[in-house]
């Protein structure tokens, strides 16, 4: 099995009973509606049903088994839908055709993980709204931070031929629920929003629309400039607002429901408002503008820090976005990366998650691991997604959860929307490692319900992909969920964080002190010295945390109650302050890289244990990666122990040898990393 099938593998169900039951219920199908939806709608259950169960569905017109319909529901969501079952029938309904495709792939889902289908009472609607994708791909087919090979979208050849790689990348998105796509790099070529690549971008459009999902692109906000020959793009000029409102009306007119923009503005050297002297305000609201009769969207990305040498990274996009609170147009969301840095291994939330509460902020997730080992290191994030939704921001008080301010519910946001930095690319498999699959499911299924658990998606996932016994599914099941912690403890251990390689952020490279930016070197996080190391955000230092709600200050504020894995983002902990379990800050950290790189051989060991339980490609595909892992986990260890160990100078303590390797060697290991 090469992988391409992702979760709806639909091979055939071995049970001889249970699929002769399934098949029963999937005998005869009736449908009361007609349109594109409809159409790969039952093509997806005839896949399923011939796939998994040996039967061709029979289209009928009553008395089917299986009736799909399109019905007012108790529920008003477009998207809701309801799966009931009698003894003879099973009825799958929704508001829309979309809502009755979902709920088609809910169906499947049950069967695919052997559920009963009887006296089913389903309702089901999702809590946010837009549920996406965000691919950076550029248009020369490279994917900035893709590890999964090159672009799936191949711009020489559109608009005129499809490649069916389209159609299957729609059938999975639309089987977690995923209905937008921003199709290109959040730092944007401004070729995107030409006659030519619209053309192009029109096809996609075309192709996802059946199956539910609309198109965005990531738009330069220098365009009219760059490609309409003005001197200016201040957003306060009428020209440059001309502009962009010409440029909307062209885009509606190819892609009458194009979902919208996505702008990254002064961040990383992008172009944005603040080079005319204006504010992210003002570019927002004038794309807003432009985008507002045709009901378009402007995502405008928060992730902005402008390096001020008495300030503190992690305070930034706060300090700049929650003045603004309330005066952004109806038609704007603030798109809020989980965390105030960006995407580390384990990060607090962002403070902006709480703190608006009159303009809506929406969550981006990384599903590509580009601080989390790449294509080599397996690593479940659904744990990680998790953790960051049930946190309590105490916005209006305890239960204020993050999922609560993303779906609306806090706040009553009129926007939501939840998006994964996207981890696919032309590799086969899609998303190079196989297990990397997970956290593209992973994404659409936290997006419908953010309340869902980490481990009854794994559940699912597993199930799905790899259609095995009991013993395998459990055994895959319990790696997922111990993958992030073993990877966190490797590498990141008690909140140490931003050590990685500089610039391409591969592997440990905590000795970096000099990078274009001083906030882009490790030494600006980890601050390692004599005394201790971890950078102190509480009032005796940069005190970015009086940026929480009290609730959740208090519980990182004292250096003695933290929870260990956030020591490090918030206090200069000595090297010998004693944690709650009696070891030193010193020791805790060289137990937890000693005892990451001993649990992948745990991993090892039980990926060993399901041989022959699985397809044998995928098999062997992991258990090589494993190797590598085993390999860089060792790396992460030995560099990471030997150089914060000049600073401690404290031994290594039992039962743990020290490190074989130098110092210099263990340095020299990045350096294939480097663009030389
Ligand atoms: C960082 C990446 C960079 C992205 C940036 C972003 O290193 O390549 O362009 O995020 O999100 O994580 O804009």
């Amino acid at each position: 099995d090469d992988g391409y099938r992702l979760w709806l593998k639909y091979d055939r169900i071995q049970n001889e009973a249970l699929r002769k039951t399934y098949a029963q219920k999937l005998a005869t199908v009736s449908i009361n509606f007609s349109d594109e939806t409809s159409k790969v709608t039952l093509s997806e259950l005839e896949k399923a049903s011939l796939g998994l169960l040996g039967v061709k569905t029979k289209l009928v017109g009553s008395n089917a088994s299986l009736v799909l319909k399109k019905e007012i529901l108790t529920d008003k969501n477009s998207e809701a839908f309801e799966i009931k079952s009698t003894k003879n029938q099973i009825v799958i309904s929704g508001n829309t055709s979309k809502g009755v495709l979902y709920g088609v792939f809910e169906l499947i889902r049950r069967i695919q993980t052997s559920e009963s289908l009887e006296n089913l009472k389903i309702a089901s609607s999702p809590k946010i709204q837009l549920r996406m994708l965000n691919h950076w791909d550029n248009n020369n087919g490279t994917i900035e931070r893709g590890y999964a090979g090159m672009s799936m979208w191949k711009w020489y050849e559109l608009p005129e031929r499809i490649d069916t790689r389209y159609i299957d990348y729609a059938r999975a998105n639309a089987s977690i629920g995923i209905n937008g796509t921003v199709l290109n790099n959040v730092n944007a070529s401004a070729r995107f929003i030409t006659a030519e690549y619209l053309g192009k971008v029109k096809a996609l459009a075309d192709v996802f629309r059946p199956y539910g999902i609309k198109v965005f692109l990531s738009v330069n906000f220098a365009s009219p400039k760059i490609l309409g020959g003005l001197k200016t793009a201040d957003p306060l000029d009428p020209e440059v607002k001309q502009w962009w409102k010409n440029k909307a009306d062209e885009v509606y007119k190819l892609i009458p429901d194009f979902g919208g923009f996505v702008v990254k503005a002064n961040s990383e050297g992008e172009p944005g408002p603040m080079d005319f002297g204006r504010t992210h305000k003002d570019g927002a609201n004038m794309l807003a503008e432009a985008m507002a009769p045709h009901n378009g969207l402007i995502i405008w990305r928060a992730f902005v820090y402008n390096f001020d040498p008495k300030g503190d990274r992690f305070a930034a996009a706060y300090n700049e976005f929650k003045k603004f609170d309330g005066e952004f147009l109806p038609n704007i969301i603030i798109q809020v990366k989980n965390g105030p840095i960006d995407f580390q291994v384990r990060e607090p939330i962002s403070p902006l998650f709480g703190a608006m509460e009159k303009t809506p902020v929406s969550m981006e997730f990384q599903l590509t691991q580009e601080y989390l080992g790449w294509a080599t290191h397996w690593v479940y994030e659904g744990p990680m997604f998790e953790e960051v939704l049930k946190t309590d921001t105490f916005a209006k008080g305890a239960g204020s959860t993050v999922a609560k301010v993303i779906d609306g519910q806090l706040f009553k946001y009129p926007l939501t929307s939840m998006i994964g930095v996207a981890n696919t690319g032309s590799d086969r498999n899609w998303t190079g490692h196989p297990m990397a699959q997970a956290n593209w499911y992973t994404l659409g299924r936290m997006a419908w319900n953010p309340e869902i658990t980490s481990e009854k998606i794994a559940d699912e996932w597993v199930k799905m992909t790899f259609q095995s016994d009991k013993k395998s599914t459990e055994t895959i099941k319990k790696i997922m969920m111990e993958s992030r912690e073993i990877y966190t403890n490797y590498t990141n251990p008690l909140g140490v964080h931003h050590v990685m390689g500089e610039s391409h952020h591969f592997g440990p490279e905590p000795w970096v002190e000099k990078a274009p930016r001083p906030d882009w070197t490790a030494l600006y996080y980890h601050r390692a010295d004599t005394v201790g190391i971890g950078f102190d955000r509480t009032e005796k230092g940069s005190n970015s945390l009086a940026q929480y709600h009290l609730g959740l200050r208090s519980k990182y504020s004292d250096i003695n109650t933290i929870q260990p894995e956030f020591l490090l983002w918030f206090h200069h902990a000595p090297w010998r302050h004693k944690l709650q379990n009696g070891r030193t800050v010193w020791d805790e950290m060289v137990t937890r890289y000693y005892e990451g790189v001993k649990s992948v051989e745990n991993m090892q060991r039980q990926w060993a244990s399901i041989k022959g339980k699985i397809d044998s490609e995928t098999f062997e595909n992991v258990e090589a990666r494993l190797k590598t892992q085993h390999k860089e986990a060792l790396w992460w260890r030995d560099a990471s122990v030997v150089y914060f160990q000049k600073y401690s100078k404290m031994p290594v303590p039992s039962p743990y040898q020290k490190p074989a390797r130098t110092f210099e060697e263990l340095k020299s290991l990045v350096d294939v990393y480097h663009v030389k």
